[in-house]
């Protein structure tokens, strides 16, 4: 059964474009063969208003509205490899979806999700062809980095290449397709699919007014162009996986006290955040995301099975961070996802203090700090060309030196 298993009840827009692509697929207009090639590579993304907490679980809309920062430099790069032969007459048979991850020679298990979205996607032509999944990040895995925003949104988009849906949809469906799959994927994935210029995407709650099965409710922001400057690394404290998964901790959200609280005025510091995007007020985008990180932390270490990814350790590190930085007047600030490794972005004129902090911090602890620097802006990249290039680069990622 599980093997057949579906998405039945998608938002009406989504299933219209499936419908389309199902009608394509049976006029053989979509024809798919074995060893048939999908490109994607997609980017993380780190959110400034956190998505905390689920308001429906099977088709993941949030509770509260988010807005992120595309990581452009931390990736995921997949491939989609077919099996099979679509329409095939001779006896029907199912072959087998296949998961390789970081070029790990082993298969792995699809998860029931991933395997449902396939499903769903390719359901007239189950019986004939599987996927064959090849995806790896170029940063630490589980840890506090989007790494599941990164990998389900270039899984879906290397998708929507082996479809060639930028030939059959209009932009605008196809951009709509690909927040959809992603954010049922994983939900943080929805503000990963955006292409190059969109440094900051919103995912909307769905108002009172707006219909939730019709709408797709993520969009790229308008953002003052100084922006462009902003700089992003992380410390890295610990690169253990974590204990427990962002989905479970979505789940006890509502458990905690401060939950209403935090959601309650969440609408407001979306507001606040996209004007002061648009009019580059520093101060307001600082004050915003550190607050956020700090509700969402206590919200998380205060449901029903807590959650602590704020460690000691972290807190020292960020409570030395504010101090040094309100020292030295730094156009800088930290943010803190479900993990033990702190963001911090910064301007170009906290260059120098950000080199100083972590020999600060390397002195405090007598060790050295793993850091990881966003090298690249870069959206979601479909198609073979875009992700050989991407992959060539080598400079990515650097280190905070
Ligand atoms: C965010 N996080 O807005 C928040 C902040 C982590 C902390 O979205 O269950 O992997 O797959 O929808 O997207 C991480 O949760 O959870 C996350 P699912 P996801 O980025």
């Amino acid at each position: 059964m599980t093997e057949t298993a579906i998405f039945t009840e998608l938002p009406p827009k989504l299933q219209e474009i499936n419908n389309k692509i199902y009608q394509l697929m049976s006029e053989k207009k979509i024809y798919l063969q074995n060893g048939d090639l999908g490109f994607a590579s997609a980017p993380s993304n780190i959110a400034l208003l956190k998505y905390w907490g689920k308001a429906e679980d099977k088709l993941q809309y949030p509770l509260n509205s988010s807005i992120s920062f595309t990581l452009g430099g931390f990736r995921a790069f997949t491939k989609v490899i077919v099996q099979g032969r679509m329409h095939a007459n001779s006896e029907k048979k199912f072959f087998k979806n296949k998961l390789f991850l970081n070029n790990n020679s082993s298969e792995i298990e699809l998860p029931l999700k991933m395997q449902k979205i396939i499903n769903t996607i390719f359901l007239p032509c189950l019986s004939d062809i599987a996927l064959e999944i090849k995806s790896y990040n170029n940063f630490p895995t589980a840890c506090g980095i989007a790494s599941s925003a990164a990998g389900y949104a270039a899984l879906i988009a290397a998708i929507a290449d082996l479809l060639q849906l930028e030939k059959i949809l209009l932009k605008d469906d196809l951009q709509y397709w690909l927040c959809e799959w992603a954010r049922i994927g994983s939900g943080s994935a929805t503000r990963s699919v955006f292409p190059s210029s969109d440094l900051f995407i919103k995912w909307n709650i769905f108002d009172n007014s707006s219909n939730k099965l019709e709408f797709s409710k993520t969009n790229s922001l308008i953002y003052h162009s100084k922006w462009h400057d902003l700089k992003h690394a992380v410390f890295i404290l610990d690169s253990k996986e974590k204990s427990i998964s962002s989905s479970a901790g979505h789940k006890y959200a509502s458990t905690s006290p401060f939950h209403s609280i935090r959601v309650a005025g969440i609408a407001q510091k979306v507001a606040a955040l996209e004007k002061a995007l648009a009019t580059f007020d520093f101060q307001t985008v600082k004050t915003l995301t550190e607050e956020d990180a700090l509700l969402m932390h206590a919200v998380m270490q205060t449901g029903s099975t807590p959650a602590c990814y704020l460690s000691s350790e972290v807190a020292e590190v960020i409570s030395l961070f504010i101090k040094f930085r309100d020292q030295n007047n730094a156009e800088a600030f930290w943010t803190l996802d479900a993990g033990p490794n702190i963001h911090f972005l910064y301007l170009p004129s906290a260059e120098t203090f950000m080199r100083d902090f972590l020999t600060l911090c390397e002195n405090t602890f007598k060790r050295p700090i793993e850091t990881l620097l966003n090298k690249k802006t870069a959206g979601c990249a479909l198609g073979k060309n875009q992700y050989l290039e991407l992959e060539k680069q080598e400079q990515l990622i650097g280190k905070l030196q």
